[in-house]
């Protein structure tokens, strides 16, 4: 057996008997697709994913890529080749793409758990292989004849990499100063040093693609003044895609990191080796950071179901070392020291552990695949009643929860994972080790908590006039009135309605220090001080309620006379969903009484006190 443990049982169980994703493939969206189709999608990805992609998780992670500054490349592991060839060579990276690009359409949600899988099993493995998404990307946004290059680089599974960090430009991308020159010709020469940039140089693909943030001369300051450009590493004929001249973009560094070490983290220089860095403007318009941004909300998706599936298979790993390590005896016969040792599932806090680790990640799964069949409209009518506007809303509402929340909640309950195995999880010999190191960055790349929490107050609330926000506590508030769980969910929903006002009240609390702004500046501070505690309070909302929705679907098929086999399944999803309502629930009073009496102390005080 490999490390990595999926939960096919409750991804089906979220996707058919939650979101109710039978009904959006009727509805003829997606061609011929059907439930035995998805079904056997699902285990295909499974296979694979626990098994060849599996493989080399561990060995990329103790012999990471290598980096030859003379050539300016990075060598792969030959064992991670072995499993990325695995995954496009049966074309799984074309799954859910246009059907222009050689793609099969799918539905997000569908989309998303085959990802979880992946990206659970290897996640570097779904970022080097996103060169097909990425030409949908470029396609999407690029002029007529960039829409044939896109078709060449899906088609000849290219890489790709998003470039916007710079040494002084991270969350502050507007800072950037990489330069873009128009030519005669109408390409452009791109000039600067970007870092931090995954995927930069592999040796898997015969060529990859940048998609460049620079600032043409003369543009203005800030994000508004950056465009996008397609930068090639080798230059292509447009009409075959035969391989042409290297390009002037170059690999100068890759760093050693704390985790995901497959995965090269580059340093790209461009322009500054003798040879012009050529870029195309994409659609020949300047729109650049809109345009970074449709990847950008892929990538966010991304990182937070990679967070959510390493928490996963870290919570599936504990449970079985805890089912089977026997340590002391039972707590009611602890003073008598001759009681038969039990296995360490007995103990009270071990069964606390679990049940943490079994919400966040059954909790966190549910909110990500929620998130994904609003970036459907179909499923988003299905699921929520939302029409098209307001389906796209909700997407852009919950990025924030399932990037910020999701990393967070992962990286902190991942630690609970670990601290099931004692000493052992602390060894090589298990991959939780390794899953907390992999894990870590998914709260910093791609934005951080506190860009999400800013981007989510302030963009999705504030700006959105709070219409996704009110849509989806809408939804809540119907469920809280309901009769959900016949009478055996109602201390649930009591907790439930709870929390639903500490969190309404949290945002009418945030709402007025900003209209406080405006006589007194300082009082945005307490935005930013309150902020990333308001995103995540929401996160646990939101986890909360779809506990429970899962607990009144479990219910009703456990009434139904739900098979042997199943029956621990339903009892599970009913337990995990009360432990987190009345274990995690009523902490969001707490959180709500220290957002309402946030002052400015600590802006105030004097940087050398701290
Ligand atoms: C990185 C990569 O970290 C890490 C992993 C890479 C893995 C690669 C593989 C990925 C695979 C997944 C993709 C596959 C593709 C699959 C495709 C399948 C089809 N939403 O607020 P303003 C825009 S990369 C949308 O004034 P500031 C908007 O246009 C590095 N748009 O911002 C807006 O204009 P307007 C990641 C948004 O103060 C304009 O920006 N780095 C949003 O100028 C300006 O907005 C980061 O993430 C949004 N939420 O700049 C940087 N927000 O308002 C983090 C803004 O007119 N920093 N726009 O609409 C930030 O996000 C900052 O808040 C900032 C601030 C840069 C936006
Ligand atoms: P900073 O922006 O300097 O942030 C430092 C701290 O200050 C953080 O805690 C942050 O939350 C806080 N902070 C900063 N500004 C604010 C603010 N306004 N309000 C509140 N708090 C703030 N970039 C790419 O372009 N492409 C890639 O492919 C890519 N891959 C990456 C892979 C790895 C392994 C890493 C480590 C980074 C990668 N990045 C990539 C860059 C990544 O997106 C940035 O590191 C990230 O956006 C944060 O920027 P920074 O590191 O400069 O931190």
């Amino acid at each position: 057996m490999g490390h990595y443990k999926s939960n096919m049982r409750d991804l089906q169980f979220n996707l058919f008997d939650v979101f109710e994703l039978d009904k959006v493939l009727e509805s003829g969206e997606f061609g011929d697709l059907d439930h035995e189709t998805a079904v056997d999608m699902l285990r295909e990805v499974k296979n694979l994913a626990e098994g060849v992609i599996a493989d080399s998780f561990a060995e990329g992670d103790r012999n990471p890529p290598t980096f030859d500054p003379e050539t300016h490349s990075v060598t792969i592991p030959e064992a991670f080749k072995k499993s990325y060839n695995a995954y496009i060579e049966a074309g799984w990276d074309k799954v859910g793409l246009h059907e222009d690009l050689g793609g099969m359409p799918a539905p997000r949600s569908l989309y998303w758990a085959l990802g979880e899988m992946i990206l659970g099993a290897n996640p570097a493995l779904f970022m080097y292989s996103a060169g097909a998404g990425f030409s949908e990307i470029f396609y999407d946004n690029g002029t007529d004849e960039q829409k044939k290059w896109a078709q060449i680089c899906a088609e000849r599974g290219w890489g790709a990499t998003m470039v916007l960090t710079e040494p002084d430009a991270g969350s502050d991308v507007g800072a950037g100063r990489t330069k873009a020159t128009e030519q005669e010709d109408g390409t452009w020469h791109i000039d600067g040093v970007k870092r931090f940039i995954t995927s930069g140089d592999q040796d898997m693909t015969e060529n990859l693609f940048h998609l460049v943030l620079a600032r043409p001369e003369g543009a203005g300051p800030g994000t508004k003044g950056l465009s996008l450009f397609f930068v090639p590493k080798f230059h292509f004929d447009h009409e075959t895609g035969e391989l042409g001249e290297r390009n002037g973009v170059f690999v100068t560094n890759v760093e050693h990191k704390m985790g995901l070490k497959v995965s090269a983290t580059c340093e790209v220089t461009f322009g500054q080796h003798g040879v012009p860095a050529k870029g195309w403007l994409v659609g020949e318009v300047h729109k650049g950071i809109a345009q970074m941004f449709d990847v950008i909300e892929h990538a966010r998706m991304m990182v937070g179901t990679k967070a959510i599936s390493t928490l996963s298979t870290g919570y599936l790993n504990a449970l079985d070392y805890a089912k089977e390590r026997v340590q002391g005896a039972d707590m009611t016969q602890m003073t008598d020291k001759t009681a038969p040792r039990v296995t360490i599932t007995h103990h009270p806090d071990v069964r606390r552990a679990l049940m943490t680790q079994k919400a966040y990640a059954e909790g966190l799964r549910a909110v990500y695949l929620y998130t994904a069949s609003h970036q459907d409209e179909a499923a988003a009518q299905i699921v929520s009643g939302a029409d098209a506007a307001m389906a796209h809303r909700v997407n852009d509402l919950l990025l924030p929860i399932v990037k910020g929340v999701g990393s967070e909640r992962a990286y902190g309950t991942l630690t609970e994972s670990l601290q099931t195995y004692g000493g052992s999880g602390f060894l090589q010999d298990y991959p939780v080790e390794q899953y907390i190191r992999d894990s870590k960055i998914d709260s910093l790349y791609e934005g951080t908590t506190a860009i999400q929490a800013q981007d989510f107050f302030f963009r999705k609330i504030i700006r959105d006039k709070g219409q996704a926000l009110a849509h989806v506590a809408g939804q809540i508030q119907t469920f809280i009135d309901s009769e959900a769980g016949n009478g055996r969910l109602k201390t649930e929903r009591a907790l439930l309605k709870t929390a639903l006002e500490d969190v309404q009240s949290m945002t009418a609390t945030l709402t007025g220090y900003l209209m406080g702004a405006q006589e007194d500046a300082t009082q945005l501070y307490k935005v930013g001080l309150g902020s990333v505690r308001y995103l995540m309070a929401v996160g646990d909302l939101l986890i909360g309620w779809l506990l429970l929705k899962q607990a009144e679907v479990a219910l009703t098929k456990l009434d139904e006379g739900a098979a042997d086999g199943d029956k621990a399944f339903y009892d599970g999803k009913v337990a995990v969903a009360s432990f987190f309502a009345k274990n995690m629930l009523p902490l969001l009073t707490s959180v709500r009484g220290v957002v309402e009496n946030i002052d400015n102390d600590v802006m105030e005080l004097d940087e050398a006190a701290f």
